[in-house]
C-alpha cells in the first residue's frame, strides 16, 4: 500500500511508520514540525535525542534500505497543499495522528485552548474534505482517544464506540438503536477527539468515505523493533507535565529519583497501551478497512486498564522511588472504575503485551542512560484546569503541622 502519515514525526508516527515501511508499504511522512516547535516554547524536550527529520529518514534508509519520503506541511492550515499531494499521491490510506495532543498543555490558557480546537478540528476536517475532493476512496485511519468515553461505566464494559439503546415509541413500543457512545471529555484536548467523532459519522454517512477511529488508551514504552535498529533512529520520550503521561513519567521519575507525582489519591483508572502494540494496531486497521458504505469503524486500541496509584506502588517496589500524593491539577473524578472492550483487535489477532517488569526495567534503562538530559523542574504539572486547582507539584505539598 501507498500511506500518507500525518504527524509521522511524532511519538507514535514515527514508530509506526518505520513498522509499515519494514511490511514493505510505500510511506510518506507529513508534518508541521509543530511538536517540535512546542518543544521550544515550553523549554522542555524528548528525553531522548531525537534526530531532526532529515537525518532520521536518511538513517532509516541506510539501515533498512528502504526509503521514505517527508513532506512538511501544516494538516490544519495549508488545506490547497494537503489537496494537491492527496492529488500527486495518490494514496491508498492516511494515518492521521496530526494533532495536538496533551490534555495538560490543551488547559494552559484560552490561547492553548482556541490553538488546540483549531488545529485538531481543522486537520480532521481538511483531510476528509479533501479525500472527499480527490474522489478517491482512501481509506482513512484516525488516531482517536479512550477519553472521548470519559472514564466511568454504567455497570458493563464501554464497548466499541457504539451503544445500543432502547427507546421508547410515542405509541409505547421499545424499539433498539444503536448510537454513539456518549462523550464525556476530560479536556479541551479529549473535547476535539469528540469533535472529530462526529466529522467522521458525517463523512461516512454523506460521502461513503472509509473511516477507521483508534480508541487509544495511554501509551507506554519508548523504543520499538525498528527504531532500536540505530540510535538515530531512537523514538521521543517525553517526560516534562505537559506531555508526559503517567506511565513513562512515573518510569523515569524513578530514573532520575524524583518522587513519584500522583495526583490526589491516584483513584483514577486508564486504559493502557505498549508502543510496540500501537504499530502492530495501525498495521491491523489497515489491512481491515471498512467497506465503502459502512458506518465509521470503531476500535479500542487498548490492552489493559490500571489505577495510578498502582502503577506508582508497583514502581516504587521495582526501583524504591519514593511516592508522593501532590495536589491534582485536573477537574477528574478522584476515583473510578474502567472497563472496556477490546475483543475486535484481538479477533484480529493482537496479541497484548502487557505491563512486565521486563518492559518497565527497559523504559527505566532508557531513562537512565539519557538521565543527564532531563531539566528536573519541567516535571511537575503545572498546567491547571481550574482556577481552584493547583500544581502537581511536590514542593507545594506542606507537611502536615501537629495542629492541622
Ligand atoms: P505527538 O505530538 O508526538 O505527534 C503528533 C505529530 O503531529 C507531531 O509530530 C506534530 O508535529 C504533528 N502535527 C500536529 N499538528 C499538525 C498539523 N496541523 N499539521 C501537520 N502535522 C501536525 O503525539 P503522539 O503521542 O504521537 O500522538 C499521535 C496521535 O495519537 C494524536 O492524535 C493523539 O491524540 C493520539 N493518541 C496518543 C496517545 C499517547 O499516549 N501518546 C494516546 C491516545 C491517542
Ligand atoms: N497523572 C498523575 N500523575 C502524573 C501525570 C498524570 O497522577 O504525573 C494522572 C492524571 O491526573 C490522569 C492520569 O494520570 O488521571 C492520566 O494522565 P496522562 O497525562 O497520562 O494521560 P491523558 O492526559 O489522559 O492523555 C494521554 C495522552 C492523550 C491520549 C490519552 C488517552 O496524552 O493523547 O488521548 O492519554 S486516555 O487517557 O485514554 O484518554
Amino acid at each position: 500500500m501507498k500511506v500518507l502519515i500525518l504527524g509521522g514525526d511524532g511519538f507514535c508516527g514515527w514508530p509506526t511508520s518505520l513498522h509499515l515501511s519494514t511490511l514493505g508499504h510505500d510511506v510518506v511522512i507529513v508534518d508541521n514540525l509543530s511538536r517540535r516547535n512546542i518543544d521550544n516554547e515550553l523549554e522542555a524536550g524528548s528525553l531522548t535525542p531525537i534526530k531532526p527529520m532529515g537525518e532520521r529518514v536518511r538513517a532509516w534508509q541506510e539501515v533498512s534500505g528502504k526509503t521514505i519520503r517527508f513532506q512538511n506541511l501544516d494538516v490544519a492550515q495549508d488545506y490547497r497543499g494537503l489537496l494537491q499531494l492527496l492529488e500527486d499521491e495518490r494514496p491508498d490510506a492516511v494515518v492521521h495522528f496530526a494533532e495536538q495532543r496533551a490534555a495538560p498543555y490543551s488547559m494552559k490558557s484560552s490561547r492553548n485552548k482556541r490553538y488546540t480546537v483549531d488545529n485538531n478540528v481543522n486537520a480532521t476536517n481538511n483531510l476528509l474534505a479533501a479525500v472527499v475532493e480527490t474522489g478517491q476512496d482512501i481509506h482513512i485511519a484516525h488516531l482517536g482517544t479512550m477519553g472521548v468515553y470519559g472514564y466511568g461505566t454504567a455497570g458493563m464494559k464501554i464497548p466499541e464506540g457504539y451503544l445500543k439503546v432502547q427507546v421508547t415509541t410515542d405509541d409505547g413500543r421499545l424499539v433498539e438503536q444503536e448510537m454513539l457512545y456518549p462523550t464525556n471529555p476530560g479536556s479541551i484536548y479529549h473535547m476535539t477527539k469528540t469533535l472529530d467523532q462526529l466529522l467522521f459519522a458525517y463523512y461516512a454517512k454523506n460521502d461513503r468515505l472509509r473511516i477507521t477511529d483508534l480508541h487509544q488508551g495511554i501509551v507506554w514504552g519508548t523504543n520499538t523493533a525498528e527504531t532500536k535498529r540505530d540510535e538515530r533512529l531512537i523514538n521521543r520520550f517525553d517526560y516534562d507535565g505537559d506531555y508526559g503521561t503517567v506511565l513513562n513519567r512515573f518510569l523515569m521519575q524513578a530514573a532520575v529519583g524524583f518522587p513519584l507525582t500522583v495526583h490526589g489519591t491516584g483513584g483514577q483508572t486508564r486504559a493502557f497501551i505498549h508502543i510496540n502494540d500501537t504499530v502492530k494496531c495501525v498495521q491491523l486497521a489497515l489491512e481491515n478497512p471498512p467497506e465503502r458504505g459502512e458506518r465509521v469503524k470503531i476500535l479500542n486500541q487498548m490492552t489493559e486498564t490500571h489505577r495510578v496509584r498502582d502503577l506508582a506502588n508497583l514502581i516504587a517496589e521495582l526501583t524504591g522511588a519514593e511516592v508522593a500524593n501532590v495536589p491534582n491539577p485536573r477537574r477528574e473524578d478522584a476515583e473510578n472504575d474502567l472497563h472496556a472492550r477490546n475483543d475486535l483487535f484481538l479477533d484480529l489477532g493482537l496479541n497484548p503485551t502487557t505491563l512486565q517488569a521486563g518492559l518497565l526495567t527497559e523504559v527505566t534503562d532508557i531513562a537512565r542512560k539519557y538521565a543527564a538530559r532531563a531539566d528536573l523542574s519541567k516535571i511537575p504539572c503545572t498546567s491547571t484546569w481550574t482556577r481552584e486547582n493547583q500544581p502537581g507539584d511536590p514542593a507545594l505539598v506542606r507537611e502536615p503541622v501537629a495542629n492541622d
